[in-house]
């Protein structure tokens, strides 16, 4: 019975694409969090742009760019999302981001330890983040209880929530202390790890029929906890 769900899967929602490989570059200069991404460390970066949504891999109808980079104190990433309609929900640390516009990333920096990181920035500037070890075991607030000392910056190009005027879009820049990662990593250096990653993007516009949950992973089964189809992100 398994294998003719899997069938059906493919026949109605499509074939998965293969899963992408990134490189994570040391950061060729300076990055101030400012929500701007005019500093050449960022320009130096080619943008990933694989976004496809969650269970179909479609094409999302607005599209996002994703960079990342780090130093020896602090991993850094970046977004810049076309959006018509920005809107969010929430302002306080670690609220229910997801159910407004909102960029994710997911780490999970050794394959046999099951720690992981969810972090969340809404174009408010809101953040939610987490260090989890399963998604099932508590939910989401047991695991967002931690805190980390991330710093971020987040600028919208059109009006926040105002559904009657078509905005640009928004941009959130972040960096997290790498001492976020020690308990799942120690004091190894990063040059040379492969973690998993999955950078995803929850949109809810007026211009959408419905909302439209995309990522750089493959999400078959709609829960970016569901790590099998994150990619994979070498420290160069
Ligand atoms: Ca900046
Ligand atoms: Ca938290
Ligand atoms: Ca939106």
């Amino acid at each position: 019975m398994r294998l003719v769900g899997l069938a059906m899967a493919v026949v109605f929602f499509g074939a998965a694409p293969p899963i992408q490989h990134f490189d994570c570059n040391r950061a060729t200069g300076p990055i101030t969090v400012d929500g701007r991404l005019d500093e050449p460390a960022w320009k130096a970066i080619p943008p990933i742009t694989s976004f496809r949504e969650l269970k179909s891999f479609a094409a999302p109808a607005e599209k996002t760019e994703f960079r990342i980079a780090y130093d020896d104190a602090y991993l850094y990433f970046s977004f810049r999302c076309d959006d018509a309609d920005v809107f969010t929900l929430y302002e306080e640390r670690d609220a229910n981001l997801w159910e407004s516009d909102v960029v994710e990333l997911f780490l999970q920096p050794v394959s046999d330890n099951p720690i992981y990181y969810e972090f969340e920035i809404a174009p408010n500037n809101a953040v939610y983040d987490a260090r989890m070890v399963n998604s099932g075991s508590g939910g989401f607030r047991r695991w967002a209880k931690w805190n980390c000392d991330i710093k971020t910056a987040a600028r919208v190009d059109g009006t926040l929530n105002d559904w009657r005027d078509r905005d640009s879009g928004y941009t959130v820049e972040a960096a997290i202390p790498l001492a976020a990662f020690r308990e799942a990593i120690g004091d190894k250096p990063l040059k040379g790890q492969t973690w998993k990653i999955a950078a995803a993007r929850m949109n809810f516009s007026v211009t959408l029929e419905a909302e439209d949950r995309s990522s750089t992973a493959n999400i078959a089964s709609g829960s970016m906890h569901q790590k099998d189809g994150y990619n994979t992100l070498t420290f160069k």
